[in-house]
């Protein structure tokens, strides 16, 4: 029998981790699955397989809103850099970090997980949330979900919409151009340009990481950035079937084997919302209610232990850009 609705979140059993766990999970209960008791998966890495650390998140949740908890553990694999990837390229790539939210190696197989192998893990449902581990719902939801994707059959709904980073997006507006050449007139729809002059030192450093991974001179004295819009997708519900499709699995595949989730660090989400918005835009919606992810409630901390704040700068707003 294929299930309607599924929560999905992927989390490792740290101790920080776990306590974002925990706020997470109390928050959803609180300000939605209390009312549906809707399944929980919580996916990991074999972390979780201990009987007492799962009872641990399980004692944390209130009455018979207990039983919707499951813990899934992710095939070994998932959580490996795939051989096509180029060690060396992606070793200097996170060496050079241009910007501070960069981010290792792990955080690029967090991003390459949620499009390859997440679909593995949805088989059997008709539609799944995924919630982040570090993503509180603030306010009631009064939206029956299903109900809206059912009634307008949508394949996505989103929350946040935002801007993303055009050096950690380098080149995806010409990846998609490639991949779906009777799109280009949609594709640019999605894309703010911005020009990178060789004023700001970020460009030196850039310079030298897109001749590395690219193995030509790179002689301009600017680099064209193109920022996509995207949807924050730390929270989103999407129809599984949408992501079976033969034309959606060759972008992926695609994508994955040229490799730029590793050199570039292309995430997850600006990936993931250029492919819905794409090949669907009259399929996709929002729904707006407050949550915050964690860098929208606190500093971020570089691999120097200095500090940055990537937030909205008072406490009405809660995006950086709108949350019309
Ligand atoms: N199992 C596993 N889960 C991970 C790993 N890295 C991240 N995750 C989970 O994937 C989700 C997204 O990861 P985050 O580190 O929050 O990524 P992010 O939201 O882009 O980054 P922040 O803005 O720093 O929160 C969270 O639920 C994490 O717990 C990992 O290496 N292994
Ligand atoms: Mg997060």
């Amino acid at each position: 029998m294929i299930k309607k609705f599924g929560i999905f979140i992927l989390t490792q059993n740290t101790i920080e981790r776990k306590i974002y766990l925990k706020t997470t999970l109390y928050f959803l209960f609180k300000n939605y699955n209390k009312d549906y008791k809707y399944p929980i998966y919580i996916l990991h890495e074999g972390d979780y397989d201990d009987k007492n650390q799962q009872e641990e998140i399980i004692t944390s949740i209130r009455g018979d809103c207990k039983s919707t908890i499951n813990f899934l553990k992710l095939d070994e694999e998932d959580f490996k850099i795939p051989d096509h990837i180029d060690k060396n390229k992606l070793g200097l790539s996170v060496k050079l970090h241009p910007t501070p939210y960069w981010r290792n190696e792990r955080y690029r197989m967090m991003c390459r997980w949620w499009l390859v192998h997440f679909p593995k893990y949805t088989k059997g449902f008709e539609y799944v949330m995924r919630l982040d581990d570090d993503a509180i719902i603030e306010e009631p939801i009064n939206q029956n979900f299903i109900e809206i994707m059912d009634n307008k059959q949508y394949i996505y709904l989103s929350n946040f919409i935002h801007i993303d980073c055009g050096l950690c997006c380098y080149k995806m507006k010409e990846t998609f151009e490639k991949l779906l050449p009777d799109k280009i007139d949609k594709i640019k729809d999605f894309f703010i340009e911005k020009k990178l002059d060789d004023n700001n030192e970020i460009f030196h450093k850039f310079k030298i990481l897109i001749e590395e991974i690219e193995g030509i001179p790179y002689d301009k004295k600017y680099i064209d950035l193109k920022m996509p819009l995207m949807f924050y997708n730390n929270f989103f519900i999407t129809k599984t079937s949408f992501w079976d499709r033969e034309d959606v699995k060759r972008i992926i595949n695609e994508i994955d084997k040229q490799g730029n989730i590793f050199y570039y660090r292309y995430g997850d989400a600006p990936l993931q919302s250029l492919i819905v918005s794409i090949l669907e835009k009259e399929k996709i919606s929002r729904v707006v209610f407050k949550y915050s992810k964690r860098l929208q409630r606190e500093s971020f901390i570089d691999n120097d232990g200095k500090f940055y704040q990537y937030m909205p700068d008072n406490y009405n707003n809660t995006s950086c850009i709108s949350d019309k």
